[in-house]
């Protein structure tokens, strides 16, 4: 396809993290808006895959509580279509021009701040969550369906932070939500995009978002991307990005 330049891939690799502008146009936009919603309304079955990132619920969903943010994994699983249509087709082109051709999309994801929710996704490294791998490559892109400012939960990357030793990780509270490290504002820098543009960062790229404090939602459509054989590793392994969240990177731990 040879959309990237080569200046875009150094860039990715210097800094962890790559800003792309418009990936999807207006029209592709509320095609997603409108999947996202049928997802949080449960039209389409969610199931087991829906919980709270916000680390307060048990995982079961009640009247009485209410989710900080909500995560829906895999949708591509739950309906396949997706995986076909244009925002998993380009990603995946973008994927292999910034990692290589041998790049694969191991999972995907839907992550919501709902208006007032306040609540931050606390700082991590993704690969905290992940099994130690021999090929470490992995990229994931963060697709905003809203404008994403600081107030309602843009993405905050600390530069560089992929070449650094990975930090130690802990459950960021009770109840199976985030897991977090130590890390803070003034060593990142905000990434303010606009709907349908993304962000990518590596596997190892600290980051963080703000809680959402504005009255408007803050919709983020996520696919993440690894070697071909390191997904059929994880798998081998039992390792499908559908179970309980804990530190699984030897690196990671404590
Ligand atoms: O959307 C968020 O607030 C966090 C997203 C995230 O941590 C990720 O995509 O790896």
């Amino acid at each position: 396809m040879g959309v990237i330049t080569a200046a875009q891939i150094e860039a990715f690799n210097h800094d962890g993290y790559l800003v792309m502008n418009d990936l999807l146009t207006p029209d592709e936009i509320n095609y997603y808006r409108d999947i996202y919603q049928q997802f949080l309304d449960d039209k389409i079955n969610t199931g087991k895959f829906r919980s709270d990132l916000g680390g307060f619920s048990d995982g079961t969903r009640s009247s009485a509580t209410r989710e900080r943010i909500t995560q829906i994994m895999l949708p591509g699983r739950l309906l396949p279509s997706l995986l076909n249509e244009v925002l998993h087709v380009r990603t995946l082109a973008i994927a292999r021009e910034l990692l290589g051709d041998d790049m694969d999309m191991d999972f995907d994801m839907l992550i919501d701040k709902a208006p007032f929710t306040n609540t931050p996704t606390p700082w991590h490294q993704d690969c905290a969550y992940w099994i130690s791998m021999p090929d470490t490559r992995a990229a994931s892109c963060w697709v905003a369906l809203d404008d994403a400012v600081k107030d309602n939960g843009c993405m905050w990357y600390v530069p560089g932070s992929h070449r650094q030793p990975v930090r130690a990780h802990r459950p960021a509270g009770s109840g199976g939500g985030a897991l977090m490290c130590d890390a803070e504002e003034k060593e990142g820098v905000a990434v303010e995009i606009k709907a349908g543009s993304c962000v990518w960062h590596q596997g190892a790229t600290l980051h963080y978002s703000r809680g959402n404090s504005t009255g408007n939602r803050r919709r983020a459509f996520i696919n993440n991307f690894r070697p071909a054989a390191m997904i059929q590793f994880e798998r081998e392994r039992g390792f499908d990005h559908t179970g309980e969240r804990e530190v699984r990177n030897t690196s990671a731990k404590d």
